[in-house]
Formats: structure tokens, sequence, C-alpha cells
């Protein structure tokens, strides 16, 4: 699982950075520029995997946004779901400058934090991130099938560390 899910997310970056700039705009758009012939979009990781529409049971609004104190959050900054739910993420980038939405593990956060800080203009691609300028919607559909601990976090450089993460906890059936 954790050999798939590495190598998924590689691909969805060097594809990303490949293409550059023309890219950006469009990644979160809802439809994914590319195709699913590589599996990419259908690989399952630790969190889960992208969900049907027609499988969801429940609609959580998440909203992204710098604080009077200079901090960056999520509100909720904590989130439950049973094991097996499918769940739409409707999200909301409430602040002044872009956020994203990102579903991992903890170690996945953190190598993908440390790419984003060395690779600041990447944009990805991957079904388990949505990245929103200021004003903007998007949403997810995920289906968390294994139990466990697991973050959601916007990876911009910088912003993790000003509090813009939250635990995402997966239990109970
Ligand atoms: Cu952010």
């Amino acid at each position: 699982m954790r050999l798939i899910r590495t190598s998924a997310f590689a691909a969805g970056c060097v594809l990303a950075l490949g293409a550059g700039a023309a890219l950006a705009a469009g990644s979160h758009s809802g439809g994914h520029g590319h195709d699913n012939s590589d599996g990419h979009h259908d690989a399952m990781m630790s969190v889960g995997k992208p969900g049907k529409a027609a499988d969801v049971s429940r609609t959580i609004e998440v909203t992204m946004k710098e604080s009077d104190d200079g901090r960056m959050l999520f509100e909720p900054s904590r989130l439950e779901f049973k094991t097996g739910e499918t769940i739409r993420f409707a999200i909301a980038n409430a602040g002044e400058i872009d956020h994203e939405f990102v579903l991992d593990d903890q170690k996945g956060v953190m190598e993908h934090k440390e790419l984003m800080e060395r690779f600041p203009d990447m944009e990805h691609d991957d079904p388990n991130s949505v990245r929103l300028a200021p004003g903007e919607t998007g949403e997810i559909i995920w289906t968390f099938a294994n139990g466990g601990s697991f973050e959601f976090a916007c990876l911009i450089p910088g912003h993790y560390d000003s509090g813009m993460r939250g635990d995402l906890v997966v239990g109970g059936r």
C-alpha cells in the first residue's frame, strides 16, 4: 500500500512539474486533466481512496482562511469518520491567499510538505488534494476505507507551520 501510494504521488508531481504553469490554473477543477490509464486516480492510500458520488453519505463543509492574529486554519480543525464512509468535502477558501486541502497519513503529509518547500511552485494533480484561490470553492469525494489516525493539511510553504492542519480520525463502523 505504501509503495503504491508513493509512486502514485511521484507520478502526479512529475507530471505537474513537466506541464508547468499551464496546469496550475485548472488542476482542481474536478475533471483533472489527464487520463486514468496509469491507475493513479484509483490508487488506494492508507487514508483511503477516491470515492464515487453515488456512495456519498454526507457532505462536510471545510473553510480555509487566515485569522486576524496571523495564523492560518481550517474550520473545523478535527474530522471523524466511520470506516468505510464516503464523504463529499465542500471546501471553501475564505482567505485572501491560496490554500489547499490535502488528506493523507502523517508520513505522507511530511513528505509532501518537504517537497513543497523544495519546489514551491509545484502544482500537484492528486485526487486527495484540492488547491483553491481566494473566494474559490472545490470538492473532494473520498472513501475512508481504512481505520486509523490521519491528517488534513495545507502544504503551501509556511502554512502548515502557521497552524493549517487538522486531525482526521477514522474508526468504528
Ligand atoms: Cu494554506
